[in-house]
């Protein structure tokens, strides 16, 4: 017969039990059990989270202070309040208790959520700043909660820099209002690249890469952002990615626009796109308008028209179909490389769905296939000679 090991530390635990049951009397056994244990589970989960925090604390330049004066409190609430600050801004967050598992420390769904409570009206708000952000597109109905209730306001002056290239990243931001210059470094010279203009989000690069921040980041007015923090971006966002890549890889292999990049650019592609599906008829683009992404059409197709002058140049209003682009073409880069309003409009022809990729993706990281979008402008240019009479130059 061989011996059974006894695993270490069952003795202590039952005698605990036991000892507990003889000094309380309990009436039922069972229950009292389930109580004496839980409280033993909660303990070490909550032992195990403080050090976990104070450990990212360190490693990050985040400084946690625990509210050390409900450590004894009996009816221990669901949520362990706790207050960080980091380097630029400082915030009171909420904490819920969750289940830390120690064997996982590299589990970001073991992370304890992010709270940062809000009135209805900031709530409005957030809501209306994050519904077209583009990495939120792919959440479902529970994570984009999750998402709204870690989101925390953000107030920032002029001239105000919210992130330095060659930064770690801590947070990611979505501007509720305010323009924000671009700046990249170049040779040790930095340069204005770009702008928000009271809308978008910025950001995500380092926390989805975990590299230095590539740009910086400068307020040119008032305004106002919300923040979210880098754990959460990760369990929520940064985790969609992989399924997103499974999903849309062999797509966005077979666009022939995107042939000549390299496999590890088309999957950056991926990481920031979002699909979205349109309705028989329903508007994508409206010509004149200012231009903030680019399409991809993944299924169905779309029609493009065009208002046009007539002949004598007098305005005419009605629309005239030029042009039909279905799965794997493109469309709307013109107004992106132009850098002037829509030049069509254009309508889902049936239901239809598309990738999109806003500009600053697009400028970022469609550079290599510039010279097939311009070669396809100048086609653009002949068909408008030949359909108005008038000569024209899309790309100036
Ligand atoms: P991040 O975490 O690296 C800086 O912090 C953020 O600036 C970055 O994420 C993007 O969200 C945002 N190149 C790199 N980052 C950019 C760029 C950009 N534009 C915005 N960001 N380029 C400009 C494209 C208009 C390419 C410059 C060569
Ligand atoms: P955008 O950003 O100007 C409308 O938004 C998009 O329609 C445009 O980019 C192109 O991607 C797309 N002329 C202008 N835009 C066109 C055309 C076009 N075709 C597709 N688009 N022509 C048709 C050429 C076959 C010339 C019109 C006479």
């Amino acid at each position: 017969m061989s011996a059974v090991e006894i695993p270490a530390g069952l003795k202590e635990l039952l005698q605990g039990y036991a000892v507990e049951v003889l000094r309380r009397k309990p009436s039922d056994l069972v229950e009292f059990a389930v109580q004496h244990f839980t409280g033993i589970l909660e303990g070490q989960s909550n032992d195990q989270k403080t050090k976990k925090l104070v450990g990212k604390t360190a490693h990050k330049g985040v400084a946690f202070e625990t509210n050390e004066s409900n450590k004894d409190d009996e009816e221990d609430e669901e949520e362990d309040t706790v207050k960080y600050t980091t380097g630029k801004y400082s915030r009171r967050v909420s904490v819920c208790a969750e289940p830390y598992n120690p064997d996982d420390d590299e589990d970001d769904d073991m992370e304890p959520r992010v709270m940062h409570p809000k009135t209805d009206v900031q709530r409005r708000r957030l809501q209306d700043a994050c519904r077209d952000i583009l990495l939120f597109k792919t959440l479902d109905q529970e994570q984009f909660s999750e998402v709204l209730d870690a989101m925390f306001e953000v107030l920032v002056k002029p001239q105000e820099h919210i992130i330095d290239q060659g930064d770690d990243g801590d947070n990611f931001y979505v501007i509720e209002k305010g323009v924000y210059d671009i700046f990249v470094q170049k040779e040790g010279v930095s340069m204005c690249v770009g702008k928000y203009d009271n809308k978008g989000s910025f950001g995500e690069l380092a926390l989805m890469y975990n590299t230095p921040r590539a740009a910086t980041i400068v307020a040119t007015e008032e305004g106002a952002l919300w923040g979210l923090d880098r754990s959460t971006f990760h369990r929520l966002i940064v985790k969609n990615n992989a399924k997103k890549r499974r999903v849309y890889e062999a797509f966005i292999e077979s666009v022939p626009l995107l042939k000549s990049l390299e496999l590890s650019e088309r999957m950056k592609i991926v990481d920031v796109l979002a699909a979205r599906t349109f309705k028989d008829g329903e508007c994508l683009i409206t010509q004149g308008e200012e231009a903030d992404c680019f399409y991809i059409v993944a299924s169905g197709e779309v029609k493009i028209m065009i208002k046009s002058k007539t002949k004598a140049g007098q305005q005419d209003n009605a629309e005239v179909e030029v042009a039909r682009c279905s799965r794997g073409q493109y469309f709307g880069e013109l107004a992106l490389v132009t850098n002037k309003p829509r030049a069509a409009s254009v309508y889902a022809a049936g239901e239809t769905k598309c990738l999109v990729i806003d500009i600053q993706a697009f400028e970022r990281l469609l550079g290599p296939c510039m010279e097939i979008m311009k070669r396809n402008i100048s086609q653009y240019e002949d068909q408008l000679v030949a359909l108005f009479g008038s000569s024209v130059d899309l790309k100036h």
